[in-house]
């Protein structure tokens, strides 16, 4: 073996290192990002489908499973499963229970939508629910296809305990599902990020304006969940720079530098990033992602866009604990061994992201 080769193996080996992730061993450093498929079944439940699909990429250090709705509110597109039905609960079963069985780890992702919704998927037709009466300029797809959201209403400051304690009940059910965590949804431009942003966000009371206050429903939430159910098994996503559900601040870095500094005394599992514009361009504007993590000690999780010598080198260098391969993972089951071995990857089929049956779902092809 040369010089060089003993090199590059020492380097991808750093992907390979275990790590402990709050209460859970991942085999790993490769994890699989929560992906929106729409193919829950009636009632949102989680199907034999499903459980085939996460079964197949137990290989991941760790999965995320996809955003999961909290309550029938907290919905924004069709068929995407819900964790607050005892039915919804039993479907989980069955897929946490097959990724158990083929050795892996699984979290789940606890999402509610505030604005990014349709009066059609809400119950009795209501406007969905947001920090402000503040109409996204977005899309959502329902029963008739791809429409605009529709105009919120703004959360009375007297509902946001019950919201709070939504989101505890909802990971006590997660982890009745077999779950091994959760991870709270504060990304991409839906509910708690909606309150984090000073675009969404023109409230006058302790939840907007300062960023205190645009903070503290991020502080409460994950406060709540971790003392329900460990912090050890709670992690949350966060999205500084992302526009997804024309959300946007004047000042990200302060924002959540303080963030992650206000949540970091929780001692959570994981802080999972997206870095730049969720699935797009990595640098819309410059961002400090170090400062942004230094007074968290826990495991990091940066993602979006990395290929394998982007991996390699944030894992190596220590900028990042863990990657989260989206796209690739939906298309490469066996996406781990594929990267250790630099194998080629399957093409990701777009046509089938969002919706649809096993076709684009479980019958992407492992190696052999
Ligand atoms: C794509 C389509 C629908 C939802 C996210 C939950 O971006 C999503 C999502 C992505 O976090």
């Amino acid at each position: 073996m040369n010089a060089h080769t003993a090199s590059q193996d020492a380097t991808v080996d750093a992907l390979f290192q275990p790590i402990r992730v709050g209460s859970i061993e991942a085999p790993n450093r490769i994890v699989m990002s929560p992906l929106t498929r729409n193919r829950a079944g009636k009632g949102n439940v989680p199907t034999e489908l499903n459980a085939t699909y996460y079964a197949q990429r137990a290989s991941a250090g760790l999965i995320i499973a996809e955003a999961t709705q909290i309550c029938p509110e907290g919905q924004g597109y069709i068929a995407t499963p819900g964790i607050h039905s005892p039915e919804q609960i039993a479907g989980w079963k069955r897929v946490t229970e097959a990724v158990h069985a083929k050795g892996g780890r699984i979290v789940l992702q606890l999402w509610h939508v505030g604005r990014i919704s349709h009066t059609s998927l809400q119950p009795n037709g209501a406007a969905p629910v947001a920090p402000s009466a503040i109409q996204a300029k977005a899309k959502t797809f329902v029963a008739d296809g791809f429409v605009d959201v529709s105009m919120p209403r703004a959360l009375e400051l007297s509902e946001i305990p019950a919201l709070v304690e939504t989101y505890r009940k909802a990971a006590a059910n997660a982890i009745e599902a077999g779950f091994d965590g959760v991870e709270v949804h504060s990304a991409n431009g839906y509910l708690i990020d909606q309150f984090l942003r000073d675009k969404s966000n023109k409230r006058t009371d302790a939840y907007g304006g300062s960023i205190e206050n645009r903070t503290r429903l991020l502080f409460e939430v994950c406060e709540a969940v971790a003392k329900e159910v460990g912090a050890d098994r709670t992690g949350v996503r966060l999205s500084p720079l992302t526009s997804f559900g024309d959300v946007s601040d004047s000042d990200p870095q302060a924002l959540f530098n303080r963030a992650v500094e206000r949540i970091a005394p929780l001692n959570l599992a994981y802080i999972h990033v997206i870095e730049g514009e969720t699935g797009g361009d990595r640098e819309p504007q410059p961002f400090d992602y170090a400062a942004m993590r230094k007074p968290y000690k826990g495991v990091w999780i940066s993602n979006n866009g990395y290929d394998r010598a982007m991996a390699i080198d944030a894992v190596a260098s220590g900028r990042a604990d863990m990657i989260a391969f989206g796209v690739k993972f939906l298309a490469n089951p066996d996406l781990p061994r594929r990267l250790r071995e630099d194998a080629p990857l399957n093409k990701p089929d777009q046509s089938t992201f969002y919706g649809g049956d096993a076709r684009g779902y479980t019958d992407y092809p492992a190696l052999d």
